[in-house]
């Protein structure tokens, strides 16, 4: 049969959730599982024409729900080179996901071929992975038939953390070129960032177990596998905890990042001592939060921020110490969510550059792509420190003059390949964390007193259409409704330190409302101010 007779079938198969409105997102597609067969089958065409239109590079596909509730699932798109998704495509996708009928997704898919210009006797290389979500298996076959359809060759990795998935896709676009990445197998993953952590250590060991929450999710028993690559005990010890895949209804229930960021203290199972070191990942282990409780049993959180900071500072100081601080830019890259603290200490402390863009990921890189070394982090845990070709060329270069410069030197490239250039990691992030911690010889309240996080207060406010709120300055500041951003300023003005913002949620139904302030009780009063003001 013909391919449009193939598509025609198969998405007979596949028919869409009734009056649903989707939309690829900030992440992806997102919601309820039972919604999604003929947005992930969809997803499977898109991938084939997206792969073709690259002449046959590979596109990988992810089907994970991050962070969400176990019955939620969602699937998002790879580029070549385990970036996210150009945004033109996220818009094709939405178009076909929204397709009402057979016929016309087999018009919209021929529409997209010409409209590219693809030649569709290209073969399109896909491949593919999901996290330990009850649903990922049957969405996975969806996925399959999607690319049958379109005449795809493809790789099921089945179960990968979102990260891994997007290292193979680099790793399989990268081969044989000067910039190959690694091999596109697990052992391959686990190979090259152990290799490359135990460089990055030296003969340093770290003081303490390492406690990590893996959100009863992939993370768990991805991490119990890099554990059997890196070195013993005595050099980092890790116990791997909230790591039960077998019942996938305990997935981010009162555990993982986005419990321990939002919920602003440790997990209730936790039975970590004061001053004991550790850890929480996401559902697909691509955020990690460190927290850790004091003398006294109080909570504190060393988050996204606080990562950005460590790893800026220790890289500037190798940098330094390498002779590249005048030829080597680099730079923090945050949204407004950062603590106005971090932004301060970054700039006045360390005097490195800040940038602060929109929320989500994408953003964040493409700003840190314009650096020579650029740190990026969400708050909430997610990112990475990516190199740009000109830094890694003055690296490879670079002929130390003393034994003190080649050892940061060889420091600074066991950075390199420690850290996943592709997309933020959890477990390459802790790792990271882990080495400079250790080679600073700091625990976690000499990482904390780096500076001082102004108490902060994070909202949701459910609003009757949040398309009516549009932002500027990097989503610091409403333009609509009219008058409200003239009521935010007034409201920051009455608080010491104050700074807030609203802004509607991109995967959520709700506007969030940020605010900091010198003290609980201002920030408290200032985000319930502000919310008012946009209800
Ligand atoms: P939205 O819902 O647009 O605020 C949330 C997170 C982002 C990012 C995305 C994608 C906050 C305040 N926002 O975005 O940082 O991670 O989800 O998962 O944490
Ligand atoms: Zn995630």
């Amino acid at each position: 049969a013909s391919t449009d007779q193939q598509i025609l079938e198969a998405s007979a198969k596949h028919p869409p959730a009734p009056n649903h409105k989707y939309q690829y997102g900030t992440a992806g597609f997102r919601m309820k599982a039972d919604l999604l067969d003929s947005v992930v089958f969809r997803c499977g065409l898109i991938a084939a024409l997206r792969s073709r239109q690259l002449q046959g590079k590979t596109i990988g596909v992810m089907i994970t729900a991050s962070h969400n509730p176990p019955e939620d699932n969602g699937v998002k798109l790879v580029d070549p080179l385990g970036s996210m998704l150009e945004a033109e495509w996220e818009e094709l996708s939405t178009r076909i996901a929204n397709t009402n009928n057979d016929d016309e997704v087999v018009s919209v898919y021929n529409e997209i071929a010409r409209l590219y210009h693809i030649d569709l006797a290209v073969p399109a290389q896909v491949v593919f992975a999901r996290d330990t979500r009850a649903s990922g298996s049957r969405l996975a076959s969806c996925l399959v038939d999607g690319l049958t359809a379109a005449g795809a060759e493809f790789i099921d990795y089945n179960i990968l953390t979102t990260p891994q998935l997007h290292y193979m896709v680099r790793c399989i676009n990268t081969q044989g070129t000067s910039q190959e990445y690694g091999e596109a197998t697990e052992e391959g993953y686990y190979t090259k960032f152990s290799n490359a952590f135990k460089r990055a250590m030296g003969n340093k060991t770290s003081t303490g177990a390492l406690t990590v929450d893996c959100a009863n999710g992939v993370g768990g028993p991805k991490l119990t596998e890099l554990i059997k690559y890196l070195p013993s005990n005595e050099v980092l010890q890790i116990k791997v905890v909230n790591d039960n895949v077998h019942q996938p209804e305990s997935l981010n229930v009162d555990c993982g990042a986005d419990y321990v960021k939002t919920s602003q203290k440790a997990p209730p199972s936790s039975k970590a001592g004061p001053g004991d070191r550790c850890c929480s990942l996401d559902g697909d282990a691509d955020r990690v939060v460190y927290y850790f409780k004091d003398e006294s049993n109080t909570f504190h959180l060393l988050d996204g921020d606080r990562i950005a900071t460590l790893a800026a500072s220790f890289i500037g100081d190798l940098c330094r110490q390498c002779g590249l601080a005048e030829e080597v830019k680099i730079g923090v890259v945050q949204t407004a969510y950062a603590n106005g603290s971090s932004t301060k200490y970054i700039e006045q402390d360390l005097k490195l550059e800040v940038k602060c863009t929109a929320t989500g990921v994408k953003h964040l890189h493409h700003a840190a792509e314009r650096l020579d070394v650029g740190v990026y982090f969400e708050a909430n845990g997610h990112g990475t420190v990516i190199f740009s070709d000109r830094a890694l060329k003055k690296l490879a270069k670079l002929e130390p003059k003393s034994p003190a410069q080649l050892a940061a030197l060889e420091t600074l490239r066991a950075l390199v390949d420690l850290i996943n250039q592709s997309v933020g990691d959890a477990l390459t992030d802790m790792l990271l964390v882990e080495v400079i911690l250790a080679r600073k010889s700091w625990g976690p309240l000499e990482w904390l007193q780096t500076y001082n996080d102004l108490p902060n207060r994070l909202v949701k406010v459910k609003v009757h259409n949040r398309n009516l709120f549009t932002t500027e300055d990097a989503e610091r500041r409403l333009v609509t409704p009219a008058a409200a951003q003239k009521g935010i300023d007034e409201a920051v003005k009455k608080v010491r330190n104050g700074r807030s913002f609203a802004r509607p949620s991109g995967t959520e139904d709700v506007v969030r409302v940020y605010a900091e302030a010198a003290t609980k009780a201002e920030a408290d009063d200032l985000a319930a101010k502000v919310s008012s003001i946009i209800t």
